[in-house]
């Protein structure tokens, strides 16, 4: 039989309700990023990019878009013969099946698949992270530590601590203490979510976990815990990279934001590690007479007569003559018709904002998150709206 070394299982199943308007129609790995991108890009490119060729993505909420998106996985290179990408949903047996309970139930369900690939180590990826990371070094990390569960970590800044998973080390980077999503935390070293685990080590705890009707089946809140408890090895393998959660509309915003400014460690222009996406086959931008643009990034099937400055422009969008777009990121195919004024607003996929509108910064409405203003995914905003 043959083998894979290690099978990687991605996360893709939370509900992402932080991200408001954009995740109503779509599950947020689905979501565009940085133009031409959609979240899980990020993700399948960095498994390609580590030669790591067998990925499992978990998912339930919303998985149309995210499942046709996928497709075969040829966009990543994943469509080998024997591995490649798979879509896992709940599973529905003739005489059990729930939804995924919780993230380590999502692996649990899927443990026929893993043992499938009979491998020696599992990593456990996350659909919400935009980071580029070549997983083989924190392999061959785990390998030197002689470790059971290896968990990637960075520092975040402190007041965004709590929102994380926090933990404390030995001189040797061994684990002593970890705590997730703490109210004080202790430290501002943050857990990524990315874990390589022995599979023996896994599925033992995983089975474990399934047993116990006080768990809620979450890595961090209870897997990690209970093995750090039983005294297993557990390490922190310290990445020395860019990487953001991008969960909610504020990450989301200054994630796409950062990758405007030049010599930016995302850095998407390195061709010695692509980020690989399944974008819509477009024509090329057209810039009309009238356009200027300035420090944005402008994608394929985009016509732009207006101003755009400190903007990001997914496939398919139209800026229409007058316009003035400032510090926003247009969503594919949105639409923004003449005389618009459009300040630090994400527009949704498809949305159309007619003309002479006002958008953002300015005015101030419910939806608005720290001056960020969201239109949702297929909204039309009335002509000469103010908002
Ligand atoms: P969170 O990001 O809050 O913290 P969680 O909400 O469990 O963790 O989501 C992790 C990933 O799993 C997301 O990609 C989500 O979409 C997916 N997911 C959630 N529920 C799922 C389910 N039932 N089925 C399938 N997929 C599901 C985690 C760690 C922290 C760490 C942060 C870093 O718990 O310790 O600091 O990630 O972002
Ligand atoms: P957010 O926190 O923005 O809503 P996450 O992706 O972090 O987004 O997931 C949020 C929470 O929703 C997670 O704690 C997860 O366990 C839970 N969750 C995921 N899928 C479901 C579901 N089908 N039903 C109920 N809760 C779910």
């Amino acid at each position: 039989m043959r083998k894979q070394e290690c099978v990687a299982m991605l996360l893709a199943g939370g509900q992402g309700s932080r991200l408001g308007g954009l995740t109503q129609r779509r599950a947020k790995p689905a979501v565009s990023f940085c133009g031409k991108y959609r979240i899980i890009d990020f993700t399948l490119s960095n498994c390609t990019n580590s030669n790591i060729n067998t990925v499992g993505v978990l998912i339930q909420y919303k998985p149309l878009l995210l499942n046709s998106y996928i497709g075969l996985g040829s966009a990543w290179d994943l469509d080998n013969p024997f591995g490649g990408v798979h879509i896992l949903p709940p599973f529905l047996s003739e005489k059990e099946g729930s939804w995924y309970n919780g993230t380590a139930n999502a692996v649990y369900q899927n443990n026929e698949f893993i043992d499938y690939y009979d491998p020696e180590y599992v990593i456990i990826l996350s659909g919400d992270h935009v980071y580029r990371m070549d997983y083989a070094q924190m392999l061959k990390f785990h390998k030197e530590k002689n470790s059971e569960i290896t968990i990637a970590t960075i520092k975040v800044p402190s007041e965004e601590a709590s929102r994380f998973g926090i933990l404390t080390v030995d001189g040797d980077e061994r684990i002593t203490k970890f705590t997730e999503k703490p109210s004080q935390p202790d430290s501002n070293l943050a857990s990524m979510g990315v874990y390589i685990f022995n599979w023996s080590t896994l599925k033992q705890a995983l089975i474990a976990d399934a047993g116990d009707s006080q768990s809620q089946h979450d890595f961090g809140q209870n897997i990690i815990p209970q093995q750090l408890k039983e005294e297993k090895r557990v390490y922190a393998y310290n990445f020395q990279g860019y990487w953001r959660d991008v969960g909610t509309i504020q990450s989301y915003y200054h994630a796409n934001m950062e990758s405007l400014k030049e010599g930016h460690f995302l850095n998407i222009f390195d061709p010695t590690f692509r980020i690989f996406s399944n974008e819509d086959i477009l024509p090329p931008h057209f810039v009309g007479s009238t356009a200027k643009i300035e420090n944005s990034l402008v994608c394929n099937g985009c016509i732009v007569h207006g101003d755009v400055c400190n903007s990001i422009l997914a496939p398919g969008v139209y800026v229409g003559k007058g316009v003035q777009i400032k510090d926003s990121i247009l969503l594919p195919y949105a639409k923004i018709h003449a005389g618009s004024v459009i300040r630090k607003t994400i527009v949704g996929e498809s949305a159309k904002i007619m003309r002479n509108c006002i958008l953002g910064a300015e005015a101030r409405t419910a939806t608005e998150q720290e001056g960020i203003t969201v239109i949702e995914d297929h909204h039309m905003i009335p002509e000469g709206s103010i908002i």
